[in-house]
């Protein structure tokens, strides 16, 4: 071996363990565990954005966070409630504010929650506790066309698409997840297509969905 390869040679072997060494300490200061963010795209067959679609991440090994679901709220507003699609983790508060200076009296006949706030103005006294994960339908007794939909879900880890089809899940503690999309005008209404996703650091996915016409 020449003096020139063997320098050579030393000099790879010298950026390898240096390398090795970079990543050694980047990985013994990368942030415990708990900083993944997903970002989740939903479009339709031909690459519409998809507004409004509910994604929801459940950890595979089973572990979520021990905390107490966050509350919600779903509000009256010119006989319509808003947001028209909302999503909870399971055992989650919701307050129905109405802000319609006429009556509404809003029910749910699914199965998850079957309930009725009689004719009401303004806040109800309670909120409606939601403890079984689905599908939850409410409508006004008053006005037929009134409609808001609930997606009841056993995990913290939940968004919405915006407008360009976009929604972001963020804080996931780094797992592996199997990720549901869902929408209210699915032209298959039970279709929950699910996707398995490792998230560390960053990841991103993108869900194809079937949607009635409006
Ligand atoms: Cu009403």
């Amino acid at each position: 071996m020449t003096i020139q390869r063997s320098f050579r040679t030393g000099l790879r072997r010298l950026l390898l363990a240096s390398t090795r060494f970079m990543l050694a300490v980047l990985a013994a200061h990368a942030v415990p565990a708990a900083a993944a963010t997903l970002q989740v795209h939903v479009a339709d067959a031909g690459g519409a954005p998809i507004q409004d679609a509910v994604i929801y991440a459940t950890p595979m090994d089973g572990h979520l966070p021990s905390r107490a679901p966050l509350g919600a709220e779903i509000a009256q507003r010119n006989k319509t409630f808003v947001p028209l699609v909302s999503v909870i983790q399971t055992g989650a508060a919701v307050k129905l504010p109405n802000l319609d200076d006429i009556a509404h009296d809003v029910y749910s006949l699914s199965a998850p929650k079957r309930f009725e706030l009689k004719l009401y103005r303004g806040v109800p006294a309670h909120p409606v506790v939601f403890d079984k994960p689905g599908l939850v339908v409410l409508g006004c007794n008053i006005h037929d066309m009134m409609v808001a939909y609930l997606l009841v879900v056993h995990t913290p880890y939940f968004a919405k698409t915006d407008a360009n089809g976009n929604a972001s899940l963020a804080d996931l503690p780094a797992d592996r997840y199997r990720v549901t999309a869902w929408h209210y005008r699915q032209s298959d209404a039970n279709a929950r297509p699910e996707q398995i996703v490792g998230t560390s650091g960053h990841a991103a996915t993108t869900f194809t969905l079937k949607l009635n016409a409006e």
